[in-house]
């Protein structure tokens, strides 16, 4: 951890890739730990346009109770950490960018400003024509022309939106130190951003409270074990 302190103080540019594990404490259910979603149900099922067009409703009651978990649920202190971070070094000259795969909102709710929501978020969009989305509040699972409303995710198999992809290249390309909190790192492409930056030269810190895979490509800091609850 010292190590980590010492590189923390001098970074001018950090990113910060988080998955769900950051909103755990939260009170959100991960995907893939112990009570995890994909250890109850087949992300294929459920995470995929084919699963979409064959059972729409099976795939809005998903999300609709997963927008229901959500509701209730506040940022906890790490994601209040990660925003304060953000306003203090950014006060100083510094740049913090928060790339996450959370379609929660909860960065957002903590106060994080430069912020990519690279899976989406929980809302709605509706399915006009294939080519036409509009966005959606959410609640609702019909539209008035009768078109499908669809949740504002990244699905397996879709990708991800291309501006975004781009801003996070460009935030990873120019980072002096990175940060991954709360992540399994086994989807793609997210799960490549910290070994893209690590093979650059630039120190990777892992808080999780378990060992990745991704964790043994990460060139200098391995911060393992160091779990975002708070002490
Ligand atoms: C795409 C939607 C182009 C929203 C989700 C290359 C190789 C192999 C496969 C692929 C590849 N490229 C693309 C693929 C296919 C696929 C993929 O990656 N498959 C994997 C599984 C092999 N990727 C895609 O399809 C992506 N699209 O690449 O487009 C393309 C298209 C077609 C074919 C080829 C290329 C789209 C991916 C988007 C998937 N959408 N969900 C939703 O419903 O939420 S993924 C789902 O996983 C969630 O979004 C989630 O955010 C994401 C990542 O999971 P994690 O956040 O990491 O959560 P997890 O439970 O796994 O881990 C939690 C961690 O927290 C654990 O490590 C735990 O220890 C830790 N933790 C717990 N508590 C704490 C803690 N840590 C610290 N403190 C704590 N207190």
């Amino acid at each position: 951890m010292a190590d980590f302190r010492k590189l923390f103080a001098k970074a001018k540019h950090i990113v910060i890739i988080s998955g769900a594990g950051v909103s755990a404490e939260s009170g959100v259910p991960t995907f893939r730990g112990a009570g995890g979603y994909w250890r109850k149900w087949k992300a294929q099922d459920l995470a995929t346009p084919q699963a979409f067009a064959r059972n729409p409703s099976q795939v809005w009651e998903f999300y609709h109770y997963r927008r229901e978990v959500v509701q209730s649920k506040e940022p906890n202190a790490g994601h209040l950490a990660i925003a304060e971070c953000e306003a203090r070094l950014g006060r100083q000259g510094r740049r913090v960018a928060v790339i996450t795969q959370n379609i929660d909102e909860l960065h957002r709710k903590a106060g994080t400003k430069n912020l990519l929501e690279i899976h989406g978020l929980q809302n709605l969009k509706l399915k006009m024509p294939e080519s036409q989305w509009r966005n959606f509040p959410g609640g609702c699972e019909e539209a008035a022309c009768g078109g499908l409303l669809r949740p504002h995710v990244v699905w397996f198999g879709e990708n991800l939106d291309p501006a975004i992809l781009e801003e996070a290249g460009r935030e990873l390309a120019l980072c002096d130190l990175c940060l991954v909190v709360g992540t399994s790192s086994v989807v793609y492409p997210a799960a490549m951003f910290a070994p893209q930056v690590s093979a650059r030269g630039v120190p990777v810190a892992e808080f999780n409270i378990e060992a990745t895979p991704a964790a043994s490509t990460f060139s200098c800091f391995d911060g393992r074990k160091e779990s975002i609850k708070p002490r």
